[in-house]
């Protein structure tokens, strides 16, 4: 039998103080209730154990193996460390719990239910994995009342944590001890195994996010089987080289992970604490083998489990008192929660006002007026800079009026144009500053600040070059699925980088990026638009932006004030004769320009062209269909033009339509020259215009 029969006994002896005993001690001074001493940690976790393995056999798909091996430790965490209220799972100062290892999803389904979450019912646990239900494959923040972040894809959870730690650090800087809590990760082998864990340890570590912590399942299992098969990392020392505290505990001896966990409330750096688990715990043949991670264990398993576990309910029923001792663990934070309402009161109205209007993510009134101000001193004297300098400029005005903005960059501060005069930079011994220094981590980066927007109160935006959304990629598409606002601001945006050459000119980036569902790509003309996408990618609550920006010089082309922000159309006429065109020609960024011109020379040859610049396909594409037509117009000709590839400009030109733009990768040379080389010129799209005219 695989259960040792010794644990039992020790976490049920009379020295070991028992979950419920605990639950009922009033440990840190925040309990309610009076739970019912005749539970002890075994059963309770064993209430997880049943319900996962019984989850998953009735889905017929499903892990449960992570959930049956996490149990103890997750029950300790839930019933003696964890702040939370089941009743108000967005309480600010919640400790934030995130499951890295998102295939356990039934592990904090199972708490979610037992704890005493609303909208966590058996009825729900027993849809697991089915349409419409609270328990989807993989855990869903955006469905789950208590789901802190949407995981599944490892090492994204344990990132996220670190950007929450990095929002609770800096919240507490500015409001006060209003901001207090912890951030827990539950991490697996093969969270610890992807590369973004490193970026974000790293991060971790040099900030030292002491109140971070991270439960590592440290089953030694991973789907192709033992561990050993592919990796031989000392994790411990591998953390503690980035600046962590290390240690390894029995994860199935409550005491022990206890102590560590207690042990880990007073740390001054980032805690791992590496749990030895056994991969589905209970299950008499399939425990502590990879056949536990991710298939239902099936009926003769799961009957030598209830056997090994002593469990003699029915599938999905919980005897009254193991219930009662787990709902009694959903109330242990009331008092601290009542308390920390109190405290709330008693901050000054203005502090008060405003880190609610912060964490209910509202925007302050005074970005209207900062946009405005940006706007009237461009038309009031124009800039002809790049994209990237007219967002630097943008931003002098946008940071100070949009408190809640956290800027950065993965070491190109200086290229994106990211920090403003007055920003000072987060530090370990100071989280006041606004702008992160992530160091050359795109992808921790982009998970981070997945991790702030998810915390609340923070809106992060980054800096990198726009080839390298390759690098957060991940990160963004999960961030427009759980429908977060982050803001990418991605500069040296095409061939327009020059000498670099092709490793860092991106081609085929902004179709890559506007194939993802639920985000925004900007790509600005010039020092106007800039601003006003930047004002749309704030507005934009529920979705991540992209601002695509040059590298290279733009002339002003918008010279006019106009109150409206005219980006928001997504696309609209920016030059064009007064009546009918044979030509319109489409462009975004750098290229509305050489459209511009090339509208002067067919001119010149007595083709009348209208151009449209389309700073946002998506927000275009989001416009009544009438709109879309009137800007899309009746021209004989339409030519898309972007230093980009093809892909998705058929929605705009046709298919029909002329395009002009790269089909092979870049080239090192000054950008003049590559513009030339790859025919984006005024002459080349005016001729390519001419030849569909049938006038060439
Ligand atoms: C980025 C990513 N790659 C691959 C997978 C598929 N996958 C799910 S779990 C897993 C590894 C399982 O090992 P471990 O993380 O140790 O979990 P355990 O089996 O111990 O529960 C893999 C490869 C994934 N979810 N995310
Ligand atoms: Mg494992």
């Amino acid at each position: 039998m695989l259960i040792s029969r010794e644990k039992q006994a020790f976490s049920m002896s009379p020295n070991a103080s028992s979950t419920a005993a605990a639950v009922s001690s009033g440990r840190r001074g925040n309990t309610e209730s009076s739970a019912n001493l005749t539970v002890g940690h075994e059963r309770m976790a064993n209430c997880i154990r049943v319900l996962a393995m019984d989850a998953v056999e009735q889905a017929k798909s499903g892990h449960p193996g992570m959930p049956m091996g996490m149990s103890d430790v997750a029950t300790v965490l839930f019933s003696r460390f964890l702040k939370f209220d089941p009743a108000d799972p967005a309480w600010p100062d919640r400790d934030r719990f995130v499951l890295s290892a998102g295939h356990g999803s039934m592990l904090i389904y199972a708490l979610l239910y037992l704890t005493g979450y609303a909208s966590m019912t058996i009825e729900e646990i027993k849809r697991f994995r089915q349409l419409g239900s609270k328990t989807p494959g993989h855990p869903e923040n955006f469905i789950t009342p208590g789901v802190e972040t949407t995981t599944g894809p490892l090492g994204q959870g344990l990132a996220n944590a670190v950007g929450m730690a990095i929002a609770e650090k800096h919240l507490a800087a500015e409001f006060g001890d209003i901001v207090n809590h912890k951030t827990y990760v539950i991490a697996s082998d093969g969270d610890l195994m992807e590369g973004v864990s490193q970026e974000a340890i790293a991060l971790a570590g040099h900030l030292k996010l002491n109140k971070l912590i991270v439960l590592f399942d440290d089953n030694g299992i991973s789907i192709d089987g033992a561990l050993s098969l592919s990796d031989s990392v000392d994790q411990l020392k591998r953390f503690e080289a980035a600046g962590w505290t290390a240690s390894r505990v029995d994860g199935h001896d409550p005491e022990a992970i206890a102590a560590a966990l207690e042990k880990a409330q007073s740390s001054d750096k980032p805690v791992l604490i590496a749990c030895k688990t056994q991969i589905g715990y209970g299950a008499p043949t399939k425990a502590g083998k990879a056949s536990a991670h991710g298939s239902p264990l099936g009926a003769e398993e799961i009957k030598g489990a209830r056997a090994a576990l002593e469990w003699e309910h029915e599938p999905f029923h919980l005897p009254d008192d193991e219930l009662a001792a787990w709902r009694a663990v959903g109330q242990r934070s009331k008092q601290a929660h009542a308390d920390w309402k109190k405290k709330l009161t008693t901050l000054d109205a203005g502090k008060r006002t405003e880190f609610e209007r912060r964490m209910l993510g509202r925007l302050p009134k005074a970005l209207g007026d900062a946009v405005t101000s940006v706007k009237q001193s461009l038309a009031a004297t124009p800039k002809s800079i790049a994209t990237r300098a007219s967002s630097e400029f943008a931003l002098e005005s946008l940071v100070p009026a949009v408190p809640e903005m956290i800027g950065g960059s993965a070491d190109l501060t200086g290229s994106n144009n990211t920090r403003t005069k007055t920003m000072k930079a987060i530090t370990a011994s100071d989280f006041s500053g606004r702008f992160i220094h992530y160091g050359v981590r795109e992808h921790g980066m982009a998970a981070a600040m997945n991790g702030m927007a998810l915390h609340g109160g923070i809106i992060p935006y980054s800096g990198t070059f726009l080839v390298f959304s390759d690098y957060c990629r991940p990160s963004i598409r999960l961030a427009a699925l759980m429908g977060e606002r982050v803001i990418h601001v991605m500069t040296h945006d095409s061939i327009g980088l020059g000498e670099d050459g092709p490793t860092h000119q991106p081609v085929e980036h902004l179709a890559a990026l506007r194939a993802i569902p639920n985000i925004l790509v900007f790509r600005p003309c010039d020092a106007v638009e800039t601003v006003e996408c930047w004002q749309l990618a704030l507005e934009a609550k529920d979705r991540p932006s992209i601002l695509a920006l040059t590298r290279q010089n733009l002339p002003q082309l918008r010279n006019r004030f106009d109150e409206e922000n005219i980006c928001a159309q997504g696309a609209y006429e920016i030059a064009g004769p007064d009546g009918a065109s044979d030509v319109s020609i489409f462009a975004t960024g750098s290229e509305v320009a050489i459209a511009v011109d090339a509208a002067k020379l067919l001119a010149a040859k007595g083709v009348a062209a209208r151009v449209v610049s389309v700073p946002c396909f998506e927000l275009f594409f989001a416009q009544p269909e009438a709109k879309r037509r009137a800007v899309i117009g009746k021209a004989k000709v339409n030519v898309g033009v972007e230093a980009a590839v093809r892909q998705g400009w058929d929605a705009i030109v046709g298919s029909d339509g002329v395009f002009v733009g790269m089909s092979t990768f870049g080239a090192s040379a000054p950008y003049k020259e590559l513009y030339e080389h790859f025919g984006i010129t005024p002459e080349g799209v005016a001729s390519a215009a001419l030849q569909k005219l049938g006038k060439s």
